[in-house]
């Protein structure tokens, strides 16, 4: 079953989003398999946006990103990262769509409160970097027959 990564940055734990979030997608129909509260460190801030490390925001975005603690979530599903990207919506806040996490809550590209993989292979590198293996916790929900055919 498909898996993506996805974190409440520093921001949307400070503005005490962390439950909102995880009601959108546990509401949804996908499964939580891993959850934890991190301070990252600059190591694992800096591996996790190494696709960026030229970019001119990289410098601020690591230092945001380590400026607090981040939730960092696991969660499994049909169609799990593409899905939770939509319900995240585009990268800068104020072109999100209403509706989205991002459209809803958020007004400036370097505050978007929440990360989400942008692809199954990223996904995959990303859990990996952010989560021991008996950190995940494989489970059957009692609700399953009701949200898949
Ligand atoms: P993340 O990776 O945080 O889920 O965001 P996206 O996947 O939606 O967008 P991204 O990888 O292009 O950007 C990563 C991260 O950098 C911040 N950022 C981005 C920024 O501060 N200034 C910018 O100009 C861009 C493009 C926001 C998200």
């Amino acid at each position: 079953m498909e898996r993506t990564f996805l974190a409440v940055k520093p921001d949307g734990v400070q503005r005490h989003l962390v439950g909102e979030i995880i009601r959108r997608y546990e509401t949804k129909g996908f499964k939580l398999v891993g959850l934890k509260l991190i301070h990252p460190t600059r190591e694992l801030a800096e591996n996790h946006y190494a696709v960026h490390k030229e970019r001119p925001f990289f410098a601020g975005l690591v230092d945001f990103i380590t400026s607090g603690p981040v939730v960092a979530m696991v969660w499994e599903g049909d169609g799990v990262v593409a899905s939770a990207r939509k319900i995240i919506g585009a990268t800068n806040p104020l072109t999100a769509e209403p509706g989205t996490i991002r459209g809803d809550f958020g007004a400036n590209i370097g505050r978007n409160i929440i990360h989400g993989s942008d692809a199954i292979e990223t996904a995959q590198t990303e859990i990996a970097l952010w989560f021991n293996p008996e950190e995940l916790v494989s489970w059957t929900p009692s609700l399953t027959s009701w949200v898949y055919e």
